[in-house]
């Protein structure tokens, strides 16, 4: 192939070069020229800094040339369009995909540093809120590693999701200032800037063909600039790019602002404008109909439909073929004004007629949900979206209107079903069903988990699965085993690689392999004392940064993720109490040690999130300093969970807690990273559990708690959580402990929302599913005296994890969905002449 650099250029070795002496100059050399710092001088960010640098620049010959590739074959490309990447720390990541881990950590040492320390250093890009968001960076990956052209289009938030503090046992939230010491990961593209129009009206008129046009004039326009990040698969030349959208204000606004002499208007335009990009939203799962929220989701919708025509006009590509060209997927209905907005482009700014713009669309889009819960389903008043996109709106009515026509031919005089599966709901002030207009825009809807594609299929789209049923399908999440193993557990990593070769990283599936030494005593002992290592890693760190002393020996059962009613945090924290008091009722009851951790954030307006948390720093100060616990029980709520902590705590669990009431977690994808490291799963049948129970083997797994179907059954029925509480000593003496004020001082107020939503409404069915939860847990805290057998049953997790890592489920969309072929990227050695 031809070099994508001029003739008289060399990329200097100490660019490129990959031998320790030159790593270390390197560092040296952007420590001085980029950070200008010489060691005596430096601080942490400024090593931390320098050696960013110098692994970027070992990734720019793919970046470049995987660019190149693409500009020049002009491949079909997945467009992955998400209003989050949870990304987590680059550098580690970075340095395990380059394969030069060990060879950095070895040239920092010989420079008296500890790499360990500077990956500490960074500040992780939070642009997003938890499960959803993280899903789009493992499918980022996996799309690298996979060698598919991609590009990730997204938000580059200002302030990413919120720091989590805990002052006085409550959450408080602290701006995410991730962008304060810079970012050497991405690079600005202000050339490549488009604009984004906001509210004003539309016109008619008829054009120079005689054809009947529309023409939306704004209110205002904004500028969108691109900021690129490479994202490189592991041990590949392909290094895909991760688009994220700032928002600026026009020169032109500003412009005629100071022409009438309006200097401080001038500039409160800048700053509206400015706006768009500032802040995550941070509800994970309940939607808010912020106006803010929804511009920002047009904003980066529109950049990115601009920049893939653009692309497009470059490599002389006909727009005719666009969806020969892109597979969109839209990533929940977050970016699914896509469908109005691509409708719109080529029919207003391309001349398409309505029949051919309409078939590009549909061959486009591909839309995946993640939720049932009908509080996350996205809304918007129509007044609202009328008047920020008076052209979109009325582009909706027509794509409705003859959508319309279909079901009535398709379901005659059904005029409830002609209601429910509108775009508009008209049963009182009107809204915009982003749900409907995805799955009439798209030519594939898929849920992520198997349970929940068919309830999918069942309740909330089930008008639509009837109308359309070819366009169902099902893609079970899954999550990159290079962050989440390699990364995060070099010590369990490196034990497996010495056993079975290192080909599971990219071929999750050969874990398998691990079965084979199962009854290799030897290598039972090894993978028990990794886990007490890693165990003992994080007990250190609690003890450093949270003064609490807790033994590694004890059963680790740890619960992190968005702390949600459904999610049932406060189930695992009534299973504590019951523990508690077993103890108070007699203290030499021989209990299995646990030490419970619990980390995640609430969004800051969800109340009973907070309250939550709030019940389980109480019962931590209660637990941990009862001296006849006799340290058996230690409870710790972990502050500020992201994607850095994760990686510290996935590997140290014993017991994951996967409690949500069943059909309620579309899928979870933390459920997978505890299980690939070792950890046994308590859980109940719902979203991927299902799945990974299949995978390890029933008895590998504890199972507790009503099935969907038992808890729809049970609802309709009536539920009644009094019944529970009045038939069961334990419970009612668990939440008796709350509601007198036990945990909180004495104030029998305080808790008081919480128990009451238990007592009188139980949405979630927790006292339903308690007995069987308790009784669960009696049979892990057996289990976990008997370690032989609890490593067993550890190792058949590990090894079969196969089918969870984020590769599949990539390969599931490619197959099903996207249909897009792998291009192999080459890379020219350049000159190596400096050693
Ligand atoms: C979010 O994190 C998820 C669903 C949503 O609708 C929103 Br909004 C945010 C999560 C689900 O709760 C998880 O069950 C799922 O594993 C994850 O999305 C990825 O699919």
């Amino acid at each position: 192939m031809v070099s994508i650099l001029p003739n008289n250029i060399q990329i200097e070795d100490d660019r490129t070069g990959i031998n320790i002496e030159t790593l270390k100059r390197a560092f040296l050399d952007n420590l001085f020229y980029i950070q200008a710092k010489f060691p005596k001088i430096s601080t942490k960010n400024d090593y931390y800094m320098a050696l960013a640098y110098t692994v970027r620049d070992r990734l720019l010959n793919r970046w470049l040339n995987t660019t190149e590739t693409y500009l020049e074959k002009a491949p079909r490309t997945v467009a992955y369009l998400s209003a989050e990447f949870l990304l987590g720390p680059h550098l580690g990541n970075n340095l395990i995909n380059l394969g030069l881990y060990n060879v950095v950590k070895q040239a920092m040492e010989d420079l008296g540093l500890s790499l360990t320390d500077l990956l500490e250093q960074e500040e992780e890009p939070g642009l997003g809120n938890g499960g959803l968001g993280r899903l789009a960076a493992c499918y980022i990956d996996s799309l690298a590693t996979l060698e598919i052209p991609a590009i990730g289009y997204g938000i580059r938030y200002e302030y990413g999701i919120f720091d989590q503090e805990i002052k006085d046992g409550w959450q408080v939230e602290i701006t995410d200032k991730w962008l304060r010491y810079g970012n050497p990961w991405e690079v600005a593209r202000p050339e490549a800037e488009l604009e984004v129009k906001f509210g004003g009206h539309t016109e008619d008129f008829i054009d120079e063909h005689g054809r009947y046009r529309v023409k939306w004039i704004p209110f205002k326009v904004v500028k969108g600039v691109p900021y690129d990040t490479p994202i490189l698969g592991f041990q590949t030349n392909t290094a895909n790019t991760l688009r994220l959208w700032k928002a600026e204000a026009t020169e032109s606004f500003d412009f005629e602002a100071f022409n009438k002499g309006d200097y401080f208007g001038a500039v409160h335009e800048k700053s509206e404008s400015e706006n768009i990009t500032k802040v995550l939203y941070p509800n994970d799962e309940s939607y808010e109909g912020k106006q803010l929220r929804l511009e920002q989701q047009f904003f980066f919708v529109s950049c990115s439909l601009q920049d893939m025509i653009r692309m497009m006009q470059v490599q002389n590509l006909t727009l005719e073929r666009f969806h020969e060209h892109y597979a969109i997927q839209l990533n929940d209905t977050h970016p699914t004004i896509a469908v109005a907005e691509l409708m719109r482009l080529l029919l207003d700014e391309h001349g398409f007629d309505w029949d051919k713009a309409w078939n590009i669309t549909t061959k486009t889009f591909a839309y995946t949900n993640h939720t049932l819960l009908p509080e996350a389903l996205e809304r918007w008043s129509l007044n609202m979206f009328g008047s920020l996109f008076p052209r979109h709106l009325k582009i909706i009515y027509e794509i409705n209107s003859r959508f319309l026509d279909e079901v009535r031919i398709k379901f005659p005089d059904d005029f409830d079903r002609l209601r429910r599966m509108s775009i508009i709901d008209e049963s009182g002030e009107r809204y915009v069903r982003m749900a409907n207009l995805a799955c009439v825009g798209s030519f594939a809807i898929n849920g992520v988990a198997e349970l929940h594609s068919e309830l999918l299929k069942k309740t909330t789209l089930h008008d639509f699965y009837e109308m359309y049923p070819e366009k169902f399908t099902n893609v079970t999440n899954g999550v990159t085993p290079r962050r989440f193993m390699v990364l995060s557990n070099p010590r369990l990593a490196n034990l497996i690689t010495s056993k079975i070769g290192d080909s599971w990283v990219k071929n999750l599936d050969d874990l398998r392999k691990l079965e084979n030494f199962l009854y290799d005593t030897n290598f039972r002992k090894e993978f028990h004392k990794v886990k007490q290592e890693v165990k003992q890693d994080l007990a250190n760190y609690i003890q450093t940064s949270y003064n609490i002393t807790i033994d590694p020996n004890s059963l680790f059962d740890i619960q992190a993720k968005r702390i949600h009613e459904y999610k049932r945090q406060h189930l695992n924290a009534l299973h504590i109490i019951t523990l508690y008091n077993r103890i108070k009722a007699n203290p030499n009851l021989d209990v299995t040690p646990r030490t419970f951790l619990f980390g995640g954030k609430a969004a800051p307006g969800y109340y009973m999130a907070k309250l939550i948390i709030k019940l389980i720093n109480s019962i931590a100060d209660v637990v941990n300093t009862d001296p006849d616990m006799r340290d058996r029980l230690k409870v710790v709520f972990l502050t500020d969970y992201n994607v850095k902590f994760a990686q510290r705590v996935y590997p140290a669990a014993d017991l994951s807690e996967q409690i949500s009431t069943a059909g309620k977690e579309a899928s979870g994808t933390g459920n997978m990273k505890f299980s690939m490291n070792g950890a046994l799963t308590i859980g109940t049948l719902d979203g991927a559990n299902i799945e990974i129970r299949e995978a390890v083997g029933e008895e590998n797994f504890f199972l507790f708690g009503l099935t969907a179907q038992e808890v729809s059954q049970k609802k309709a029925a009536g539920y009644n959580p009094w019944d529970y509480y009045n038939s069961n000593p334990e419970l009612k003496l668990a939440i008796d402990r709350i509601s007198s004020g036990f945990f909180s001082h004495g104030d029998p107020n305080l808790f008081k929302p919480l128990v009451d939503s238990l007592l009188y409404r139980d949405d979630y069915l927790l006292l339903a599913d308690y007995q069987s939860y308790i009784e669960c847990q009696d049979r892990v805290s057996q289990a976990y005296r008997d370690r032989e057998k609890w490593v067993w049953m550890s190792i058949l997790n590990v090894a079969r994890m196969g089918k969870f890592s984020s590769d599949r489920s990539i390969s599931d969309y490619l197959k099903n969905i996207w249909k897009v072929p792998s291009v192999k990227v080459d890379v020219p050695e350049y000159s190596q002449s400096n050693d």
